[in-house]
């Protein structure tokens, strides 16, 4: 079956006693692990340029294991450890805390300080079990901030929240703020650039035992919307995090810290971002735990007409729920609270439980 690459895009979800029933009779098969179970999968075999389809079901993929397919499926069905020691059978919320002034700021001014941590604790308070510190916009169009600038928006903001119920992750490119925030108590460093900004994050990780989220972005910030273009995005973005995730492998960066996410809305056009959202499942084939940030994005306002960023949280909870029932463990989000609730209510009414 296998002469080129494959690529295995799970799809017939199943959820609750069914997934089980289904897997105990060989007639699905565990998404990462579980608790979602899949019954057929659509196998791609080429690469961006060219590439086959054909849909399998769960039973003919657990009849024909060959080479190629083993380890495809292995990687794409099991468990995935826990990833900053939180477990990942339910959707693990991260709640987004900006430290970045629109405006002209000196930056770690007490005011701005103060509102970042009490943000970040009450996100925590409403269910998030990671709260994501960012000190840079890496909106399309901004700009880079100077190190100083970073450090001074983000430090005191982490140093507050030492001892928060929540684990503490900094959203930067930099490894001079990464090591700080290391040092300040941040647990896992999330990179939009996947460490390739600078590369000294790749040590900084390894040294101060980080965890790791790894985006696919396509160009800088200020303009990687002009005109982003892919033969095949979903198998391109795949093929980056891969590699990522195999660098940092071979720089010491232990395969159960690191998280890899599609990067929505960086460097991707409208097309981009739904063909994403809609092959989610295909990236469980990287055999780690899934990371993807919907909250507010152009994409959303687009697709379901909201012009300004708070006007989008509806659609924000849609693409979340879109995104775990495909089995993405984790979920970068504004609205905490009411994501958390749509969440609770969409796994109420497919798994059958409260919780
Ligand atoms: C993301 C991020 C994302 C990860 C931002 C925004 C832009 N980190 N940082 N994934 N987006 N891992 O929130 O709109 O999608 S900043």
């Amino acid at each position: 079956m296998a002469d080129g690459t494959l690529y295995l895009r799970p799809i017939g979800f199943l959820y609750g006693p069914p997934a089980d029933a289904a897997i105990e009779d060989g007639l699905a098969l565990p998404l990462a692990g579980g608790p979602i179970a899949f019954t057929a999968a659509v196998l791609i075999e080429g690469d961006a340029a060219s590439s086959q389809r054909r849909l399998f079901t769960a039973q003919a993929l657990n009849e024909s294991r060959d080479a190629g397919l083993e380890s495809v499926l292995e990687r794409a069905t099991s468990p995935r450890p826990p990833f900053a020691g939180l477990g990942l059978a339910r959707p693990v919320l991260m709640g987004i805390v900006n430290v970045t002034p629109d405006s002209f700021s000196d930056g770690g001014l007490y005011d701005e300080t103060e509102g970042a941590v009490s943000h970040a604790a009450a996100l925590a308070a409403a269910g998030a079990e990671i709260v994501d510190i960012g000190g840079e916009s890496t909106r399309p169009g901004s700009d880079t901030v100077a190190d100083d600038e970073e450090l001074s928006r983000v430090v005191p903001v982490l140093e507050e929240l030492k001892g928060s119920p929540a684990v503490i992750s900094v959203d930067t490119r930099k490894s001079a703020v990464a090591r700080a925030a290391a040092k300040a108590g941040a647990k896992i460093l999330n990179d939009v650039s996947a460490l390739t900004y600078d590369p000294a994050c790749m040590d900084v990780a390894v040294e101060m035992g980080l965890d790791v989220v790894l985006m696919h972005a396509k160009g800088e910030p200020k303009t990687m919307q002009d005109d982003p273009t892919y033969d095949d995005v979903v198998l391109e973005v795949f093929d980056y995090l891969e590699a990522r995730i195999e660098a940092c492998v071979a720089a010491g960066i232990d395969r159960a810290r690191i998280a890899a996410d599609p990067g929505l809305g960086f460097g991707k056009t409208l097309a981009h971002n739904l063909a994403l959202l809609a092959n989610l499942s295909l990236f469980h084939g990287l055999g780690v735990p899934l990371l993807v940030g919907a909250s507010r994005k152009r994409f959303i306002g687009s697709v379901g007409q909201g012009k300004e960023p708070k006007s989008r949280e509806p659609g924000s909870h849609a693409a979340a729920i879109a995104a775990a029932a495909q089995g993405v463990q984790i979920l970068r989000v504004h609205d905490v609270a009411g994501t958390r609730q749509a969440l609770a209510v969409w796994r109420a009414g497919l798994f059958g439980t409260e919780n």
